[in-house]
């Protein structure tokens, strides 16, 4: 087979795309704030008092996912990485309000920084999904990676159609996404074992909400099939 030939994923509700094929020169891998923050020890996410262990079942999946996607030439990987600026200009007054209500302040010192703040340690992408060089990473102040960033017109700029998305959390940051990329036209995918929620049904029914209507934001597929159609192109 040509590295030229598109792919069609095994996927829920219905075989991915809905164009039949998609095109590894037009399709993103995009990989949400996994950042110490959200998955390490003494981070926001834990600070919070959640299971770490859930939103770090996915590394594994996401670093051998991520390693089959490199090796396709033309196909772009985006990391995002949420935070804020370190005068916390860019932080709504509701947002600080939350987080230190759950015992987890944004800006406040912790064990791994300043929570959430751009360039603190807890910020950091985990070492094990690092980008490379040559990798897009969008620095997003919402949940939302399109909010408030450039990723729209880098997508537009780069003539990516189609997305993979993965990340944490499921319910919060990677639905907003795919919510936001789905209302502007963009065709995606999530893959289920490469997302994790810090509440294990909040991760069952934002997939199920995925299936509903046909397809509401898109569909879901394991990161095996993801695979297997990247290997049969
Ligand atoms: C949250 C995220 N959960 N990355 N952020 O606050 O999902």
């Amino acid at each position: 087979m040509s590295a030229t030939d598109g792919f069609s994923v095994a996927a829920k509700p219905y075989r991915w795309p809905y164009d039949g094929k998609a095109q590894p020169r037009h399709t993103a891998l995009v990989v949400i704030d996994m950042q110490h923050d959200f998955c390490g020890v003494g981070g926001y996410v834990d600070a919070m008092g959640y299971d770490i262990a859930l939103t770090r079942a996915v590394i594994d999946p996401l670093r051998r996912t991520l390693e089959r996607v490199r090796a396709i030439p033309g196909m772009m990987v985006i990391h995002t990485r949420e935070g804020h600026r370190p005068d916390l200009a860019d932080l709504p007054a509701n947002k600080l309000w939350r987080s230190r209500a759950i015992g987890a302040g944004i800006g406040d010192p912790g064990p791994c920084g300043r929570v959430l703040v751009r360039g603190e340690p807890g910020w950091e992408i985990i070492p094990e999904l690092a980008p490379i060089p040559g990798e897009i990473v969008i620095d997003k102040p919402g949940k939302g990676s399109f909010y408030a960033t450039d990723l729209e017109l880098i997508l537009h700029a780069n003539r990516i159609t189609h997305l993979i998305l993965t990340g944490i959390t499921t319910d919060v940051c990677v639905h907003t996404t795919m919510r936001e990329a789905n209302d502007r036209g963009f065709e995606c995918l999530m893959l289920t074992d490469c997302t994790a929620a810090t509440l294990e049904s909040n991760k069952l029914a934002a997939i199920e909400m995925i299936h509903m209507q046909g397809g509401v934001f898109g569909a879901t597929a394991s990161a095996a099939d993801f695979c297997d159609a990247l290997d049969d192109r």
